[in-house]
């Protein structure tokens, strides 16, 4: 079954409508040795903190530089695994993939998921438990590829619907409204970027084409575009305007592209639509510079030879993440931003969407929009989620392992318009405070087991996402402690794995103990880890101590931070 993200009344309608067959498609070790290892292990040059934080860069490209992608990682990342200096090495931050081969170089470690892409790491490498002697953490298969690590990384992402469906009050246009009415007199993509900016979003993610066909750049491939619109005589451009004005900001571009296509002219349902939708594909991916991730809503569209459209994508933009109908990022099956408990990037493979059979690397994004519909529609002007219900949707989404794209829908004017201009700003302040002070930054940590030198304890709270402690090799189980100083108040607890290395936690607990104390309280459990879990203690907890206890591993617990909140 492919992927199908859709809003249940909306697909009705279009089933109703035009009768459309929707496929789905041991001894503690503290912290006091840190710093003196070997070359820790490196998770591709993703940039070590995450994106939303001080040192999160994934480094989207300036404006203007052709198809290269702004996303790092690209190169360097595949010779070996991480970990690879020798013993005495100053050994820090996890720059770029450690030693690997030159750029683009065939990185080996990720037949599992994305056969045609370099893996974050050399999947082939083993642990030696040779401590100072290039001791490497073995990973569990599969891994994801650097360009996934980065994107998992970014957490929050923004999606932007504009068209056609902005000026007629649709949510699912029939293709049928005439393009005269098109005509976003105050475009300006830079208000919206800078609104998500300021509230810690690093990509967006634009609808180039929804599913009534109406393209909003002068395309050559229909006739139903900006073209041919009233909006600056029919010159604008609105993707050139929103990608110039994000690659000048440094935010990484999505583009959303419908296969769906109610347009009568060009109906997906046609025989010359295939060739429409990669004419399509093609000029959007050729024309408008970097392209981080291209969105293929789960409506599809018969007749596209799906693998073929894969390796044209991977040929023009090699580092754009193909998302939705695609393998390499998964729809997380609701549109309610709730990930499941438990949410795993590790899934069993689809070769329709271009994956080996087995377990493949499929981490999933959550899409929700900020109002009711997708669309911009004045009479929701008073109907935005509350600051609240947007905090709940971070946790469920951003703190169950997967990637929140929020929608913001821009108005008639083509600018965002107030009432969620000052949502995103409140949520942005909310969750600056929620992780203004974490209270375990530079603590003291301790460990029951640890790989070797450089995978030390004390690499869990240094703030770095590729650093990371790692327990000792053959172990499944392990116990991280962290002696907070004082007694403080815990409110969230945020925990992280290296997944370059693979997910490992399959079943964990967090225990906290006060002062004077000789006993544990258990505040929370938990499944699998992956690139984030965010747990919100039901009652704040006062404790001196916490200790975050691996019950069951898929290979050595690793842990790349534990931050206390
Ligand atoms: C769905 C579409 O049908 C909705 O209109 C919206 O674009 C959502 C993000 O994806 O499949």
């Amino acid at each position: 079954m492919r992927a199908l993200p859709f809003i249940a009344v909306g697909l009705a309608a279009v089933v109703a409508a035009f009768g459309l067959a929707c496929a789905p498609a041991a001894s503690t070790l503290t912290a006091a040795g840190a710093g003196a290892g070997g070359g820790s292990a490196g998770a591709a040059a993703t940039g070590s903190g995450r994106a939303g934080s001080s040192g999160g860069s994934t480094g989207a490209a300036p404006a203007g530089t052709g198809g290269a992608s702004g996303v790092s990682g690209a190169s360097g990342v595949s010779g070996a695994a991480g970990a690879s200096g020798a013993g005495g090495g100053a050994g820090t931050a996890g720059a770029a993939g450690a030693t690997g081969g030159g750029p683009g170089g065939g990185g080996s470690g990720n037949a599992d998921a994305a056969p045609d892409r370099p893996a974050a790491i050399d999947a082939s490498a083993d642990a030696t438990g040779d401590a100072g002697a290039g001791a490497a953490l073995a990973p569990v298969l599969p891994v994801p590829t650097a360009d996934q690590v980065a994107w998992q990384r970014l957490g929050l992402t923004a999606f932007f619907h504009f068209g056609m469906n902005t000026f007629t009050g649709d949510e699912i246009g029939d293709g049928t409204a005439s393009p005269s009415v098109f005509n976003p007199a105050g475009l300006d993509p830079g208000q919206w970027i800078a609104t998500l900016q300021g509230a810690g979003f690093k990509q967006g993610t634009l609808v180039v084409k929804h599913h009534d066909g109406f393209c909003l750049w002068p395309t050559k491939c229909t006739s139903y575009s900006v073209a041919a619109s009233p909006w600056m005589g029919g010159k604008g451009d609105v993707v050139k305007a929103y990608t110039d004005a994000a690659h000048a900001a440094g935010f990484r571009v999505g583009l959303y592209l419908s296969p769906l296509d109610n347009h009568a002219a060009d109906s997906s349902s046609g025989a010359g639509y295939p060739a429409k939708f990669t004419c399509m594909l093609n000029e959007i991916l050729t024309g408008y510079g970097a392209v981080d991730e291209l969105w293929l809503d789960g409506h599809d569209a018969p007749g596209i030879d799906w693998s073929g459209m894969y390796a044209t994508i991977r040929q023009l933009q090699p580092h754009a993440l193909i998302a939705i109908t695609g393998p390499d990022i998964r729809w997380v099956g609701t549109e309610d931003g709730t990930a499941p408990l438990g949410e795993t990037s590790v899934q069993a493979g689809m070769p329709s969407l271009g994956q080996p059979s087995g377990p493949v690397w499929f981490p999933s994004e959550s899409d929700v929009s900020i109002r009711p519909g997708w669309f911009y529609h004045p009479s929701e002007d008073t109907a935005l989620k509350s600051l609240s219900a947007l905090t709940d949707i971070f946790f469920n989404t951003v703190g169950r392992n997967s990637v929140l794209i929020l929608n913001i829908p821009p108005n008639t004017s083509g600018v965002l318009a107030a009432p969620d201009v000052a949502r995103v700003g409140q949520l942005g302040a909310a969750l600056k405070g929620l992780f203004a002070t974490n209270l375990a930054a530079g603590r003291t940590a301790t460990a029951d087991s640890m790989l070797a030198a450089g995978y030390e304890p004390a690499r869990a709270l240094d703030g770095n996402l590729d650093t990371f402690w790692a327990a000792a090799p053959g172990t499944t189980s392990g116990r991280l402690e962290i002696d907070l100083g004082a007694t403080r108040t815990i409110a969230i607890v945020d925990v992280s794995e290296p997944i370059a290395f693979g997910e490992r936690a399959k079943k964990y607990h967090v225990e906290v103990q006060g002062v004077g104390a000789t006993t544990w309280t258990t505040v929370a459990t938990g499944t699998v880890i992956g690139e984030r879990n965010l747990i919100r203690l039901t009652a704040a907890a006062s404790a001196r101590k916490l200790a975050l206890v691996i019950e069951q591993a898929a290979g050595a617990p690793a842990i790349a931070e534990l931050g206390v909140y």
